[in-house]
């Protein structure tokens, strides 16, 4: 029996998963289970009780979440690529460059969500609100990509995910004019098969 992922192919959280797993070689070794949210799927809450996606069924029977913990479970399985380093300052460093790319996505989910409300209960206050947060986190990715190493790491894995969302689903938020350096480097991240092959679709 293989570990089971269950995800969406529209979700940032699952994409960085995904792409995480297919640096790693292990994508073979993962049954992709479609599982939006809303469905309420009862395997799914067997796996999270939070009913969040990614979810990461392990072969004893064992549920793993959120995508952090899921990634840092991938890297712990193959020594190479380490995507995580082992100890260190560096070890923080890549931490942090993963929290600031979740917190972008968390802020960017926050507006899609939003807008599904209808008129009278959407806040423009709230969309601001993120709408700043947002630019304040691709303002340090843009500082961070500098001093990236070129060997992929889990902030290249989480950048390209959180870009990618961006892109897909707010494209008048413009950080490939603003930020034109990380665009570029989006563009290289964005040629390797693992990015190719989860590219974000809609779910329905
Ligand atoms: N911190 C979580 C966030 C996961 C998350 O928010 N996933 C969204 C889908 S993109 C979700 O499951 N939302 C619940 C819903 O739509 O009801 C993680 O990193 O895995």
């Amino acid at each position: 029996m293989a570990m089971k992922l269950f995800y969406a192919p529209a979700s940032p959280y699952t994409r960085k998963v995904r792409i995480a797993a297919i640096e790693k070689g292990l994508h073979g070794k993962i049954e992709l289970v479609t599982a939006p949210p809303a469905k309420n799927l009862p395997e799914l809450h067997k796996a999270n009780p939070l009913g969040g996606i990614p979810a990461l069924l392990l072969e004893n029977g064992e549920g793993l979440y959120d995508s952090a913990v899921i990634c840092a479970y991938l890297d712990s399985l193959g020594e190479t690529p380490r995507l995580i380093p082992a100890s260190g300052m560096e070890k923080f460093r890549v931490l942090r460059g993963e929290a600031l790319a979740d917190g972008l996505m968390d802020s960017a989910v926050a507006i899609v969500y939003e807008r599904r409300r209808t008129d009278a209960e959407i806040s423009q206050g709230f969309i601001a609100k993120h709408t700043k947060g947002i630019e304040r986190a691709l303002a340090a990715m843009n500082t961070e990509i500098e001093t990236l190493p070129e060997a992929i790491d889990l902030r290249h894995v989480a950048f390209g995910a959180a870009l990618g969302y961006i892109s897909f689903r707010l494209p008048e938020i413009d950080w490939r004019k603003t930020y034109p350096g990380m665009q570029k480097w989006f563009e290289t991240l964005s040629a390797r098969p693992s990015l190719k092959e989860t590219e974000p679709k809609d779910n329905s």
